[in-house]
């Protein structure tokens, strides 16, 4: 199975030759990112002649073809994940070990690709990972964003945005400059009508565009030792005609320079926003430029093979990652319209079978909507498809449900000079899916509910997954080592096989085994929080962690109140026994988002104290970890005893983080909320801890009011001691208002938005109580050891393979391909 590039001897002396051809050097002499680039470029040698046997098998067995459509793919970093992929990262290392050379700190040289956010953009990553995996053709479609998530640095306890220039020096070693399926595409001017003899139809033409130049760049994505590679195709931008004097004399000079600064600012940097939707004219650019390029590749490529362009939806899907991607839509009718001259009826038959929709959140400020001026001045053709769509919709609408306007109100496409996207993503296409079952039936009951009435057909759930390649098999070498053998090897393909540990759960030998591991991870992640943070930390304390995007939402808030009301308690009660903890938070925030900000700064300001106060002996640690991402999420899970799951029932989707904990041994300390949910029904409510608010607990607080947080102000000492610790300078310096909105954004109402929005008060005590029964289980090792490794055991589920698997079967209908 091995390829031969990689037997020892062959691969050592490729690096050598690598290293001479690219730096004009010798392997003694160089140094350790030369050597990464080296290896990587011996690596991609093997992958490439997999890619194009790949394309072979496509281009001979005709398979349909998920594109998946994503603004955002958080990949992480490719050379380790690519090592194990094609099953050589073990021989590698031995060579490199061979050369005097460390392949983890090889690894350490690659920049994470950090084209995305937080979630989306990671599920995107795993979807692709499990697509080739599992031998179905996919591609990825995407933008090569020049500046992806910035770099967080803090300083004095604040996040500081740097920005992360991931092209540095020469570009991407994985990655393939494809000129020749450049595509143009074009913004703004206007159309003009003509009646086409020929045809007895009108044409649209647009005329007075402006236009650029959409470039592709491969990135291979290599299936588990099947020796398929996928594309991640991400497109950048270029001028299309280079600055030429001549314009200057036909007067076009002002458009020339336009041109020009479209082409430098579209794909420039990816808006680090997160559940929140900014409005800026650019980010829509961004949307139709690398949709239209991606669909008219893949019409292209239809029509290599295929005659009938009435039947595309037969070889094509295209799966919208949430509404960023829903041009997809109208730009779909209108090269099926106006370029292959089908009627608006054939071409809604086409679209309305080829695009399918993921939802992944219910946050009202996470809406995509634009106004119809800049939609209509930047998309001229494609807005009036849009506006037809929706007249025939609303005419549909009125049908069914005559002298009814709030259903048009609710459902339009286009309303209050608003063009919303997530109503056109679900009129235009035949799926609409959630992310976890709560979420789904949120969607069904509440969300989209006049939607689910009408066209109950299209909704389904997928519940998420994640790929337990990189999060074990890469992320925590020690314990993937112990699960095979136990289980065997299978569980790399099939996480089901993980239920076979379950037996073990009891066995004290195995406890001892797994712990041992676990403390050896802590022992790791130790070392790089005192090497990145420069905070001791003791590896024998309760790792209790948090890293997610920050948002209100995720109430990071509630834990570091907790953590404050921990200090309390201590001071108060030195004599108590205390289990000591170590708290963990790693979160980035929207640049805009100031409040998010200084809950980051309140993490900080709560670490700088208890951690320098001596007296507590060490008993509570707190640590933010600086630029939380993918690499450092791989040490951070396999380290971790208890997974902070904590956002207000009802607002998480479905969270992906929760799963890599689970599957790492950790187990959830979380409210009934996204995922969490499905995760305790497979390891059982005695396995994890579970506390606070359900999902219609907080709804019906948001729909029929009753919620008071001022209430737990008065009447519980605690909470209201750590409050006023807020505004009474104990952790600013003696500041008193430094965290003043904090506090505000807890107890008053503030311009129509009622206090606590996110039931932090509500669930503060119910939180400390599930927070004791973590201490009182840890002092049980044999009762704690025993939940870990079920929650390693129970995590078959939330395999993105699974996940995959179910949008195969349900939405794609793909069949799979083999490559020898
Ligand atoms: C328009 C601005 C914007 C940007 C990003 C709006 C919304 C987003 C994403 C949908 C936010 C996101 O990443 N959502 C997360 O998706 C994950 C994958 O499905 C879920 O696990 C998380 O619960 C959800 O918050």
């Amino acid at each position: 199975m091995l390829n031969p590039i990689f037997k020892k001897e062959k691969f050592k002396k490729s690096v050598r030759e690598e290293v001479k051809n690219l730096f004009r050097t010798t392997l003694e002499e160089a140094n350790s990112h030369q050597i990464y680039q080296a290896v990587c470029y011996v690596v991609k040698d093997v992958i490439i002649d997999n890619w194009m046997k790949t394309q072979k098998v496509m281009n001979e067995t005709d398979p349909k073809i998920v594109y998946y459509m994503s603004m955002e793919f958080l990949t992480g970093r490719y050379l380790g994940n690519n090592l194990l992929n094609l099953t050589a990262y073990g021989e590698v290392k031995e060579a490199l070990d061979e050369l005097g050379i460390d392949l983890n700190a090889i690894e350490d040289e690659e920049r994470d690709p950090a084209l995305g956010n937080g979630g989306l953009g990671r599920l995107a990553a795993c979807f692709l990972d499990s697509l080739a995996t599992l031998g179905y053709a996919a591609y990825g479609c995407g933008i090569r964003y020049h500046y992806g998530m910035f770099k967080q640095e803090i300083r004095d306890g604040y996040q500081v945005e740097v920005p992360d220039n991931w092209l540095k020096d020469g570009g991407y070693p994985f990655e393939l400059k494809r000129p020749e399926y450049a595509k143009e595409i074009k913004f703004g001017g206007y159309v003009r009508v003509s009646y086409n003899q020929e045809t007895g139809r009108n044409d649209f033409i647009q005329e007075g565009y402006q236009s650029v130049r959409a470039i592709p760049y491969d990135l291979p994505v290599v299936g588990y030792n099947n020796n398929v590679v996928n594309t991640l195709r991400i497109w950048d931008a270029e001028a299309i005609n280079d600055f030429q004097l001549d314009s200057f004399d036909k007067g076009d000079y002002h458009k020339a320079v336009e041109q020009e600064n479209l082409a430098r600012t579209i794909v420039e940097v990816l808006y680090p926003n997160d559940n929140h939707m900014a409005g800026k004219e650019l980010r829509l650019k961004q949307q139709y430029f690398f949709i239209s390029a991606s669909v008219q590749t893949a019409i292209q490529k239809y029509k290599k093979n295929h005659g009938d362009i009435r039947k595309l939806y037969e070889k094509i899907t295209f799966q919208m990652n949430d509404t960023h991607p829903t041009v997809a839509v109208p730009e779909l009718m209108r090269i099926l319209m106006d370029e292959e001259g089908l009627t608006w009826d054939e071409a809604w038959e086409v679209t309305t079978r080829t695009c399918a929709y993921t939802n992944h959140t219910i946050m009202a400020e996470a809406l995509e909507k634009w106004p119809i001026e800049l939609f209509s001045r930047l998309l001229p053709r494609v807005y009036q498809i849009v506006e037809e769509i929706n007249r025939r919709f609303c005419e549909r609408v009125r049908a069914q449900y005559p002298n009814n306007e709030e259903k048009i109100r609710k459902m339009a496409v286009i309303y209050d000079g608003q063009v919303r996207m997530a109503n056109l993503a679900i009129v235009g296409g035949y799926s609409v899916n959630g992310v976890a079952r709560l979420h789904t039936e949120i969607l069904e009951k509440r969300e989209l509910k006049d939607f689910y009435e009408m066209m109950p057909e299209k909704f389904n759930n997928k519940t998420n997954g994640i790929t337990q390649r990189r999060f074990l098999l890469h992320g925590n070498p020690l314990l993937a080592g112990w699960v095979t053998e136990h289980v065997g090897k299978e569980w790399v393909t099939d996480l089901s096989r993980n239920k076979g540990l379950t037996v073990y759960a009891d066995d004290e030998k195995a406890q001892a085994e797994f712990m041992n591991i676990k403390y050896q991870n802590k022992v790791r992640l130790a070392k790089y929080i005192q090497e990145h943070n420069g905070v001791e930390i003791d590896p024998r304390s309760i790792f209790d962690v948090q890293v997610k995007r920050l948002h209100e939402y995720k109430r990071q808030l509630l834990n570091i109140l907790h953590v404050m009301y921990l200090y309390n308690k201590i001071k108060e009660h030195p004599e108590l026994p205390f289990y000591p903890r170590t708290f963990i938070f790693g979160a980035k925030a929207s640049a805009g988002y100031e409040r998010a900000k200084s809950i980051i700064k309140l993490i900080n300001n709560v670490g700088g104290v208890i951690n320098h106060d001596e007296t507590i002996k060490g008993k509570l640690k707190v640590v933010f970890i600086e630029d939380y991402r993918v690499s450092n999420a791989e040490l951070i899970f396999a380290a971790a005893d208890v997974s902070e799951q904590i956002s207000t029932a009802s607002k998480e989707a479905s969270g992906t983080g929760n799963m890599k904990f689970m599957l790492n041994g950790a187990l959830t300390l979380g409210t009934m909320d996204g995922a969490n949910v499905e995760i305790v029904e497979e390891v059982g409510e005695e396995n994890a801890f579970i506390f606070g608010l359900t999902a219609d607990e907080v709804m019906n607080y948001e729909q029929n009011g009753g919620y008071n947080p001022m209430q737990y102000f008065n009447n519980d000492p605690d909470i209201r001691q750590v409050l006023m610790q807020l505004i009474n300078g104990m952790y600013s310096g003696g500041d008193m208002n430094m965290f003043r909105d904090i506090y505000n954004s807890l107890l008053n109402t503030q311009n129509s938005s009622r206090a606590d929005m996110y039931f932090i008060l509500a669930d503060f005590k119910s939180y400390a109580a599930a927070q004791e029964r973590v201490e009182a289980k840890y002092r049980n090792e044999a009762a704690w050891a025993r939940s870990a490794i079920l929650n390693t055991a129970c995590a078959g589920k939330f395999s993105s393979d699974r996940t995959i698997q179910e949008y195969v079967d349900d939405i794609w209908k793909l069949e799979r391909i083999t490559v020898k």
